[in-house]
Protein backbone atom coordinates (compact mmCIF):
# COMPACT_ATOMS: atom_id res chain seq x y z
CA UNK A 1 0.00 0.00 0.00
CA UNK A 2 1.58 3.21 -1.27
CA UNK A 3 2.15 6.13 1.60
CA UNK A 4 -0.50 8.81 1.98
CA UNK A 5 2.68 11.18 0.74
CA UNK A 6 2.70 8.63 -2.88
CA UNK A 7 -0.44 8.85 -3.45
CA UNK A 8 -0.69 12.61 -3.14
CA UNK A 9 2.63 12.66 -5.49
CA UNK A 10 0.74 10.17 -7.87
CA UNK A 11 -2.90 12.46 -7.92
CA UNK A 12 -0.94 15.45 -8.97
CA UNK A 13 0.72 14.21 -12.15
CA UNK A 14 -1.90 11.75 -12.70
CA UNK A 15 -5.09 14.04 -12.20
CA UNK A 16 -4.02 16.14 -14.77
CA UNK A 17 -3.41 13.75 -17.43
CA UNK A 18 -6.55 12.18 -17.17
CA UNK A 19 -8.63 14.92 -17.27
CA UNK A 20 -6.57 16.11 -20.63
CA UNK A 21 -7.76 12.93 -21.97
CA UNK A 22 -11.50 13.35 -21.51
CA UNK A 23 -12.64 15.06 -25.27
CA UNK A 24 -16.47 15.00 -24.39
CA UNK A 25 -18.46 16.78 -22.00
CA UNK A 26 -19.48 13.19 -20.23
CA UNK A 27 -15.89 11.58 -20.03
CA UNK A 28 -14.85 14.98 -18.20
CA UNK A 29 -17.63 14.36 -15.64
CA UNK A 30 -16.28 10.98 -15.19
CA UNK A 31 -12.92 12.24 -14.44
CA UNK A 32 -14.14 15.12 -12.51
CA UNK A 33 -16.53 12.46 -10.06
CA UNK A 34 -13.19 10.37 -9.97
CA UNK A 35 -10.76 12.91 -8.46
CA UNK A 36 -13.19 15.33 -6.77
CA UNK A 37 -16.34 13.56 -6.13
CA UNK A 38 -17.79 12.69 -2.76
CA UNK A 39 -15.85 9.64 -2.75
CA UNK A 40 -13.65 10.68 -5.38
CA UNK A 41 -9.39 10.38 -4.81
CA UNK A 42 -9.17 13.61 -3.64
CA UNK A 43 -11.37 14.06 -0.58
CA UNK A 44 -10.28 10.69 0.67
CA UNK A 45 -6.85 11.51 0.68
CA UNK A 46 -7.61 14.48 2.97
CA UNK A 47 -9.47 12.59 5.31
CA UNK A 48 -7.12 10.47 5.50
CA UNK A 49 -4.51 13.88 6.62
CA UNK A 50 -6.23 13.90 9.89
CA UNK A 51 -4.49 10.57 11.06
CA UNK A 52 -0.90 11.23 9.91
CA UNK A 53 1.69 12.05 12.32
CA UNK A 54 1.72 15.27 14.31
CA UNK A 55 5.45 15.58 12.72
CA UNK A 56 4.40 14.94 8.76
CA UNK A 57 1.39 17.16 8.85
CA UNK A 58 2.37 20.27 7.76
CA UNK A 59 4.52 18.71 4.97
CA UNK A 60 1.77 16.73 3.79
CA UNK A 61 -0.53 19.20 4.09
CA UNK A 62 1.28 21.60 1.63
CA UNK A 63 1.86 18.71 -0.34
CA UNK A 64 -2.51 18.02 -0.44
CA UNK A 65 -3.09 21.41 -0.88
CA UNK A 66 -0.70 21.56 -4.08
CA UNK A 67 -2.35 18.14 -5.19
CA UNK A 68 -5.86 19.62 -4.76
CA UNK A 69 -5.23 22.97 -6.83
CA UNK A 70 -3.13 20.65 -9.44
CA UNK A 71 -6.37 18.79 -9.86
CA UNK A 72 -9.45 21.81 -9.72
CA UNK A 73 -6.89 23.74 -12.27
CA UNK A 74 -6.44 20.88 -14.74
CA UNK A 75 -10.48 20.09 -14.32
CA UNK A 76 -11.53 23.91 -15.15
CA UNK A 77 -9.13 24.12 -18.12
CA UNK A 78 -10.23 20.91 -19.39
CA UNK A 79 -13.58 22.29 -19.11
CA UNK A 80 -12.61 25.86 -20.78
CA UNK A 81 -11.15 24.05 -23.89
CA UNK A 82 -13.79 21.70 -24.60
CA UNK A 83 -16.37 24.44 -24.40
CA UNK A 84 -14.07 26.66 -26.61
CA UNK A 85 -13.45 23.94 -28.77
CA UNK A 86 -17.35 23.72 -29.22
CA UNK A 87 -17.88 27.34 -30.19
CA UNK A 88 -15.37 26.75 -32.68
CA UNK A 89 -17.77 24.02 -34.22
CA UNK A 90 -20.39 26.15 -34.83
CA UNK A 91 -19.14 29.30 -35.96
CA UNK A 92 -17.49 27.02 -38.56
CA UNK A 93 -21.15 25.46 -39.06
CA UNK A 94 -22.12 29.18 -39.64
CA UNK A 95 -21.46 30.41 -43.22
CA UNK A 96 -20.71 34.00 -42.76
CA UNK A 97 -20.52 34.63 -46.60
CA UNK A 98 -24.28 33.63 -47.23
CA UNK A 99 -26.58 36.51 -47.68
CA UNK A 100 -28.64 37.03 -45.25
CA UNK A 101 -32.14 36.00 -45.45
CA UNK A 102 -34.53 38.83 -46.79
CA UNK A 103 -37.43 40.06 -44.73
CA UNK A 104 -40.60 41.21 -46.99
CA UNK A 105 -41.26 44.83 -46.66
CA UNK A 106 -44.04 46.37 -46.39
CA UNK A 107 -46.43 49.18 -48.23
CA UNK A 108 -49.11 51.18 -47.79
CA UNK A 109 -52.42 49.83 -49.33
CA UNK A 110 -52.92 51.59 -52.93
CA UNK A 111 -55.84 53.00 -51.32
CA UNK A 112 -54.02 54.90 -48.61
CA UNK A 113 -51.44 55.62 -51.37
CA UNK A 114 -54.48 57.37 -53.36
CA UNK A 115 -55.90 59.07 -50.59
CA UNK A 116 -52.76 60.69 -49.63
CA UNK A 117 -51.60 62.16 -52.85
CA UNK A 118 -54.49 63.98 -52.97
CA UNK A 119 -54.44 65.09 -49.94
CA UNK A 120 -51.33 66.09 -50.17
CA UNK A 121 -52.26 68.25 -53.81
CA UNK A 122 -55.26 70.47 -51.38
CA UNK A 123 -52.92 70.62 -48.73
CA UNK A 124 -50.38 72.67 -50.96
CA UNK A 125 -53.21 74.93 -52.00
CA UNK A 126 -54.18 75.96 -48.44
CA UNK A 127 -56.91 73.04 -47.42
CA UNK A 128 -56.83 71.04 -43.95
CA UNK A 129 -58.24 67.92 -43.18
CA UNK A 130 -60.91 67.07 -41.59
CA UNK A 131 -62.61 64.38 -39.88
CA UNK A 132 -65.57 62.62 -38.22
CA UNK A 133 -67.92 59.71 -36.84
CA UNK A 134 -68.81 56.97 -39.19
CA UNK A 135 -72.06 56.13 -37.14
CA UNK A 136 -73.96 59.63 -38.07
CA UNK A 137 -77.62 60.96 -37.52
CA UNK A 138 -79.85 61.69 -40.03
CA UNK A 139 -79.63 65.40 -39.59
CA UNK A 140 -75.63 65.37 -40.11
CA UNK A 141 -76.49 63.02 -43.11
CA UNK A 142 -79.43 64.30 -45.03
CA UNK A 143 -81.25 67.07 -43.73
CA UNK A 144 -78.51 69.62 -43.35
CA UNK A 145 -77.27 68.86 -46.61
CA UNK A 146 -81.02 70.04 -48.30
CA UNK A 147 -81.43 66.10 -48.60
CA UNK A 148 -85.68 65.84 -48.00
CA UNK A 149 -87.09 63.30 -46.12
CA UNK A 150 -88.46 61.43 -49.49
CA UNK A 151 -85.37 61.32 -51.42
CA UNK A 152 -84.43 58.31 -52.07
CA UNK A 153 -80.84 58.25 -51.05
CA UNK A 154 -82.51 58.22 -47.52
CA UNK A 155 -84.36 54.99 -48.28
CA UNK A 156 -83.49 51.44 -46.25
CA UNK A 157 -82.63 50.68 -49.91
CA UNK A 158 -79.83 52.52 -50.09
CA UNK A 159 -78.46 53.47 -46.59
CA UNK A 160 -77.30 51.26 -43.70
CA UNK A 161 -79.58 52.31 -40.57
CA UNK A 162 -79.00 50.85 -37.01
CA UNK A 163 -81.85 49.87 -35.09
CA UNK A 164 -81.96 53.27 -33.42
CA UNK A 165 -82.29 55.19 -35.99
CA UNK A 166 -78.56 56.27 -36.65
CA UNK A 167 -76.98 55.07 -39.69
CA UNK A 168 -73.62 54.65 -41.54
CA UNK A 169 -72.97 57.67 -43.14
CA UNK A 170 -72.86 57.55 -47.09
CA UNK A 171 -70.81 60.02 -47.93
CA UNK A 172 -67.75 62.27 -46.21
CA UNK A 173 -70.42 65.44 -46.40
CA UNK A 174 -71.39 64.98 -42.71
CA UNK A 175 -67.73 66.24 -41.74
CA UNK A 176 -68.23 69.52 -43.47
CA UNK A 177 -71.61 69.47 -41.59
CA UNK A 178 -70.06 69.51 -38.17
CA UNK A 179 -66.75 71.81 -39.06
CA UNK A 180 -69.23 74.63 -40.57
CA UNK A 181 -71.70 74.00 -37.24
CA UNK A 182 -68.34 74.39 -34.98
CA UNK A 183 -66.61 77.32 -37.19
CA UNK A 184 -66.71 80.83 -39.08
CA UNK A 185 -65.80 81.10 -42.42
CA UNK A 186 -63.41 81.40 -44.13
CA UNK A 187 -63.43 77.66 -44.32
CA UNK A 188 -60.63 75.27 -46.02
CA UNK A 189 -61.16 71.44 -45.84
CA UNK A 190 -61.29 68.32 -47.14
CA UNK A 191 -62.76 65.17 -45.84
CA UNK A 192 -61.16 61.97 -46.54
CA UNK A 193 -63.01 58.77 -45.22
CA UNK A 194 -64.68 55.31 -45.20
CA UNK A 195 -68.48 55.75 -46.25
CA UNK A 196 -71.24 53.08 -46.47
CA UNK A 197 -73.90 52.13 -48.85
CA UNK A 198 -76.50 49.53 -49.02
CA UNK A 199 -75.13 48.42 -53.10
CA UNK A 200 -74.82 45.54 -54.33
CA UNK A 201 -71.07 44.58 -54.59
CA UNK A 202 -69.56 44.10 -58.51
CA UNK A 203 -66.93 45.13 -60.16
CA UNK A 204 -67.48 48.67 -59.84
CA UNK A 205 -69.57 49.07 -56.31
CA UNK A 206 -68.69 48.09 -52.65
CA UNK A 207 -70.92 48.11 -49.61
CA UNK A 208 -68.14 50.07 -47.94
CA UNK A 209 -65.86 52.22 -49.84
CA UNK A 210 -63.47 55.82 -49.37
CA UNK A 211 -63.96 59.45 -50.63
CA UNK A 212 -62.33 62.20 -50.36
CA UNK A 213 -64.51 65.62 -50.63
CA UNK A 214 -63.76 69.34 -50.10
CA UNK A 215 -65.50 72.55 -49.12
CA UNK A 216 -64.16 76.36 -49.30
CA UNK A 217 -66.39 78.77 -47.56
CA UNK A 218 -65.74 82.57 -47.80
CA UNK A 219 -67.15 85.75 -49.02
CA UNK A 220 -67.71 85.84 -52.64
CA UNK A 221 -66.25 82.71 -54.17
CA UNK A 222 -67.49 81.75 -57.28
CA UNK A 223 -68.06 79.08 -60.15
CA UNK A 224 -64.84 80.17 -61.32
CA UNK A 225 -62.88 79.63 -57.97
CA UNK A 226 -64.25 75.81 -58.14
CA UNK A 227 -63.29 75.03 -61.81
CA UNK A 228 -59.73 77.01 -61.43
CA UNK A 229 -59.45 74.49 -58.22
CA UNK A 230 -60.74 71.33 -59.90
CA UNK A 231 -58.58 72.13 -63.55
CA UNK A 232 -55.99 72.54 -60.80
CA UNK A 233 -55.73 69.65 -58.90
CA UNK A 234 -56.78 67.14 -62.04
CA UNK A 235 -53.53 68.47 -63.61
CA UNK A 236 -51.41 67.90 -60.25
CA UNK A 237 -53.31 64.37 -60.40
CA UNK A 238 -53.37 63.27 -63.86
CA UNK A 239 -50.09 64.98 -65.48
CA UNK A 240 -49.82 68.61 -67.26
CA UNK A 241 -51.95 68.03 -70.24
CA UNK A 242 -54.77 66.51 -68.61
CA UNK A 243 -58.17 68.58 -69.82
CA UNK A 244 -61.61 68.79 -68.10
CA UNK A 245 -64.83 69.40 -68.71
CA UNK A 246 -67.92 70.29 -66.21
CA UNK A 247 -71.42 68.81 -67.40
CA UNK A 248 -74.29 69.98 -65.35
CA UNK A 249 -75.87 67.64 -63.10
CA UNK A 250 -77.95 67.79 -59.69
CA UNK A 251 -77.26 67.23 -56.45
CA UNK A 252 -79.30 68.51 -53.33
CA UNK A 253 -76.52 70.32 -52.01
CA UNK A 254 -75.24 72.08 -54.44
CA UNK A 255 -76.28 74.58 -56.80
CA UNK A 256 -75.59 74.78 -59.25
CA UNK A 257 -73.97 71.55 -59.74
CA UNK A 258 -71.88 69.71 -62.12
CA UNK A 259 -69.79 65.94 -62.93
CA UNK A 260 -66.46 66.48 -63.57
CA UNK A 261 -65.29 64.46 -66.57
CA UNK A 262 -61.62 64.29 -68.11
CA UNK A 263 -59.28 63.71 -70.85
CA UNK A 264 -55.90 62.27 -70.64
CA UNK A 265 -53.35 61.24 -73.40
CA UNK A 266 -51.33 59.26 -70.66
CA UNK A 267 -54.11 56.86 -68.84
CA UNK A 268 -55.73 54.38 -71.19
CA UNK A 269 -59.59 55.28 -71.81
CA UNK A 270 -59.89 52.30 -73.75
CA UNK A 271 -60.70 54.33 -76.45
CA UNK A 272 -63.33 57.47 -74.86
CA UNK A 273 -62.42 60.46 -75.04
CA UNK A 274 -63.73 61.35 -71.52
CA UNK A 275 -64.39 59.70 -68.58
CA UNK A 276 -66.14 60.63 -65.39
CA UNK A 277 -63.92 61.07 -62.43
CA UNK A 278 -66.09 63.16 -59.68
CA UNK A 279 -68.58 66.03 -59.09
CA UNK A 280 -68.46 69.42 -57.39
CA UNK A 281 -70.83 72.37 -57.16
CA UNK A 282 -71.85 75.67 -55.63
CA UNK A 283 -73.01 75.22 -51.59
CA UNK A 284 -77.03 75.05 -51.70
CA UNK A 285 -77.78 78.25 -49.50
CA UNK A 286 -80.28 75.48 -47.71
CA UNK A 287 -77.00 73.94 -46.57
CA UNK A 288 -75.87 77.86 -45.66
CA UNK A 289 -79.08 78.05 -43.14
CA UNK A 290 -79.14 74.72 -41.72
CA UNK A 291 -75.58 75.44 -39.91
CA UNK A 292 -76.48 79.55 -39.21
CA UNK A 293 -74.47 81.00 -42.10
CA UNK A 294 -76.12 83.98 -44.08
CA UNK A 295 -76.05 82.49 -47.33
CA UNK A 296 -76.38 86.81 -48.60
CA UNK A 297 -72.88 86.96 -47.20
CA UNK A 298 -71.29 83.31 -47.45
CA UNK A 299 -70.94 81.58 -50.88
CA UNK A 300 -68.73 78.30 -51.23
CA UNK A 301 -68.08 75.71 -53.64
CA UNK A 302 -67.67 71.51 -52.80
CA UNK A 303 -66.83 68.58 -54.78
CA UNK A 304 -66.16 64.94 -53.99
CA UNK A 305 -64.75 62.15 -55.16
CA UNK A 306 -64.26 58.32 -55.00
CA UNK A 307 -61.19 56.71 -53.66
CA UNK A 308 -61.61 53.38 -55.68
CA UNK A 309 -62.38 55.08 -58.44
CA UNK A 310 -59.06 57.42 -58.80
CA UNK A 311 -57.08 54.81 -57.82
CA UNK A 312 -58.82 52.19 -60.78
CA UNK A 313 -58.07 55.52 -63.24
CA UNK A 314 -54.54 55.68 -62.09
CA UNK A 315 -53.41 52.30 -62.80
CA UNK A 316 -56.05 50.88 -65.15
CA UNK A 317 -57.70 48.48 -62.29
CA UNK A 318 -61.00 47.21 -63.83
CA UNK A 319 -62.30 45.37 -60.47
CA UNK A 320 -62.95 47.10 -57.11
CA UNK A 321 -62.97 43.85 -55.39
CA UNK A 322 -59.27 43.69 -55.78
CA UNK A 323 -58.58 46.14 -53.27
CA UNK A 324 -59.97 44.03 -50.60
CA UNK A 325 -59.03 40.85 -50.87
CA UNK A 326 -55.63 42.22 -49.52
CA UNK A 327 -54.06 38.83 -52.57
CA UNK A 328 -50.39 40.47 -52.06
CA UNK A 329 -49.88 39.57 -55.74
CA UNK A 330 -51.84 42.26 -56.43
CA UNK A 331 -50.76 44.64 -53.30
CA UNK A 332 -47.18 44.38 -53.72
CA UNK A 333 -47.47 45.71 -57.53
CA UNK A 334 -48.11 49.32 -55.67
C1 LIG B 1 -71.37 70.26 -48.05
C2 LIG B 1 -72.00 70.72 -49.18
C3 LIG B 1 -71.82 70.09 -50.38
C4 LIG B 1 -69.96 67.37 -51.86
C5 LIG B 1 -70.11 66.90 -53.27
C6 LIG B 1 -70.20 65.53 -55.01
C7 LIG B 1 -70.61 66.69 -55.60
C8 LIG B 1 -70.09 64.26 -55.73
C9 LIG B 1 -69.66 61.89 -55.55
C10 LIG B 1 -68.37 61.59 -56.23
C11 LIG B 1 -68.28 60.12 -56.44
C12 LIG B 1 -69.83 60.87 -54.51
O1 LIG B 1 -68.00 59.07 -54.16
S1 LIG B 1 -68.99 59.42 -55.07
O2 LIG B 1 -69.95 58.47 -55.41
N1 LIG B 1 -69.72 63.20 -55.00
O3 LIG B 1 -70.34 64.16 -56.88
N2 LIG B 1 -69.94 65.64 -53.68
S2 LIG B 1 -70.59 67.92 -54.47
O4 LIG B 1 -70.84 68.41 -51.67
C13 LIG B 1 -71.00 69.00 -50.47
C14 LIG B 1 -70.36 68.55 -49.37
C15 LIG B 1 -70.54 69.18 -48.14
C16 LIG B 1 -71.58 70.92 -46.76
Amino acid sequence: MPSLEEQLVALKSQAPADFTAATDPDSLEAVRVKYLGRQGSLPDLMKQLGSALPADRARLGKLANEAKIAVQSAFEQRKDDLENANAGADAARFDTTLPGRMRPVGRLHPLTQTMERVVAIFQRIGFTIAEGPEIEDEWHCFDALNTPGDHPARDLQDTLYLKDGRLLRTQTSTVQIRVMETHKPPIRIIAPGRVFRRDEVDATHSACFHQIEGLYVAEGVSVADLKGTMEFFFRELLGPETKTRFRPHFFPYTEPSFEIDFSATSLGLKGRKWLEIAGCGMVDPNVFKAVGYDPEKFTGFAFGMGVERIAMILHGIDDIRLFYENDVRFLHQF
